[in-house]
């Protein structure tokens, strides 16, 4: 035993040793990169209605790639996925459990939440899932007629794989979604009762180091619809997460709480890491 403990502690001095000056020399890991940090482009509109945002969106699609990969299995260089919750025209409320692998093979995401799960619904499927008559109001579909949200959670984390299967972890150069009824900040000065923002998103490279955060901007009203994209300049995005509103959905008064649920999502193509 004695021997086992010396003999390891040799072994590590002269990889140590062995190291030094020979950087990366059969290291079995990738080095980080050096710090190549740029400014990523920043889409986002926010307003009453689908007209408010539809532009934005559309020139966040054309700057990921003007094709829509659709379900074609990767590796692909250029494009783009989108998964706008409808299920093809489904009126269905249709829960899902977390880990969410419903897009995995398809479109390259994973979705996880410390909630129980997620549900894809038309507006009086939240009042059902959520016990809310609220939710049929307050909230509006960009893409019709399914939105997307955690259950008993208000956080979400997106992960990209290489489309096709075989859970190959991927990168993608930027990422959108749709927001509906974000309301806070409200843009009042604070002592007038304007709070934190509500709903943000934080983007990770491959090795969890932190890109970049960004809030959603609000727009005052019921059913208003949101847009933020970011777009860097090389695939990078490895995961985000996602926080939509001050408090998980559920049966309480929206009045006295930010509750925000989701539409498309729209990514670069997920390509493998470098
Ligand atoms: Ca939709
Ligand atoms: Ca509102
Ligand atoms: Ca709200």
């Amino acid at each position: 035993m004695k021997y086992q403990v010396l003999s390891s502690i040799v072994a590590g001095t002269m990889t140590l040793a062995f190291s030094t000056g020979t950087q990366g020399f059969n290291s079995p890991y990738h080095p980080r990169p050096h710090k190549d940090y740029t400014v990523p482009t920043v889409f986002q509109a926010a307003g009453p209605d689908i007209a408010s945002i539809q532009g934005t969106v559309d020139r966040f699609r054309a700057a990921l790639g003007g094709v829509n990969n659709g379900n074609v299995a990767g590796p692909l260089d250029t494009g783009r996925r989108e998964i706008n919750w409808d299920g093809g025209g489904s009126t269905a409320t249709s829960p899902a459990p977390t880990p969410f692998s419903g897009f995995l093979v398809t479109r390259g995401a994973l979705f996880t939440t410390p909630g129980t799960g997620f549900v894809q619904a038309p507006l009086d499927g939240l009042v059902t899932t959520f016990n809310n008559r609220d939710y049929a109001n307050i909230f509006r579909p960009f893409s019709p007629v399914r939105v997307f949200a955690p259950v008993n959670s208000n956080r979400t984390t997106v992960e990209f794989f290489v489309p096709g299967g075989g859970d190959i972890p991927a990168v993608s150069s930027g990422f959108g979604a749709i927001f509906s009824d974000v309301d806070e900040p409200d843009g009042r000065p604070q002592h007038y009762g304007s709070k934190d923002a509500s709903t943000y998103l934080r983007f990770y490279d491959a090795y969890g180091e932190l890109l970049y955060t960004s809030v959603v901007a609000p727009s005052p009203g019921d059913a208003s619809l949101s847009f933020l994209g970011v777009l860097f300049d090389n695939p990078k995005i490895a995961k985000i997460k996602i926080v939509t509103g001050e408090v998980p959905l559920g049966p309480y008064d929206e009045r006295r709480s930010d509750v925000v649920v989701m539409d498309d999502f729209i990514f670069g193509e997920p390509r493998l890491v470098k």
